[in-house]
């Protein structure tokens, strides 16, 4: 009897354990099957809707892993800027170390999309925003990475944080500290922003499972 305690009080251990930590954070995987605005905002004439992923041919497991539903945008640019979305977070991000998105591309349109990641600096769980300067942050840090969109298939793009750099020297800490201690709201919020592959071409592209992991 003794024994079977002990055992049951290993498993419970091992369990608790491998509860506290998970290996990623889900942003989104538009499984629900539809583009939720009260999680997401899109600005820019970047267009949102949910698409059917089709079956792929053979094996694919990244594809597999995209599930049923992805998230198809495609827009019109202007001077190559297209527009993009964004979405709150308030994660303390520190046992993470990577940005994870897959993106489903077209090699005629071509493109880039900017990933761009906002730390709380003045502790107050508010990306403050100067509507003047075109709503960049006036007290906490911006940090952005690029990534070409490329063509048919879902690529995996797996970014490591030390991969972004701070682009408002000067405003915030200029310091990629994304916890919630002291205060601080830790990663905050989320942005993506489509640059089309000409000044005034067409974007099209998909994404899916974006996630913090290490
Ligand atoms: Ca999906
Ligand atoms: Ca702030
Ligand atoms: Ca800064
Ligand atoms: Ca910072």
């Amino acid at each position: 009897m003794k024994r079977v305690v002990w055992l049951v009080g290993i498993v419970m251990l091992f369990s608790t354990a491998s509860f506290s930590q998970f290996s990623f954070y889900l942003i989104d995987n538009f499984e629900s099957g539809k583009f939720e605005q009260s999680k997401w905002w899109s600005f820019g004439t970047l267009e949102e809707k949910i698409v059917k992923n089709a079956p792929h041919e053979g094996r694919d497991l990244i594809a597999e892993s995209c599930g049923e539903y992805s998230l198809g945008m495609s827009g019109k640019a202007k001077d190559w800027y297209v527009g993009g979305i964004g979405t709150d977070l308030s994660v303390d991000a520190t046992q993470f170390s990577r940005f994870q998105l897959d993106i489903y591309g077209s090699f005629e349109a071509g493109g880039k999309l900017i990933i761009e990641l906002f730390d709380d600096d003045n502790s107050n769980y508010t990306i403050e925003q100067d509507p003047q300067k075109n709503f960049e942050p006036v007290k906490d840090d911006k940090f952005v990475a690029e990534v070409n969109i490329l063509g048919n298939g879902f690529t995996l793009v797996s970014i490591p944080f030390s991969a972004f750099h701070d682009v408002n020297p000067g405003v915030g800490n200029d310091k990629w500290d994304p916890n919630q201690e002291n205060g601080s709201g830790g990663l905050l919020k989320l942005q993506l922003v489509a640059i089309a592959g000409k000044e005034d071409a067409n974007v099209t592209f998909r994404i899916d499972n974006l996630l913090l992991t290490y």
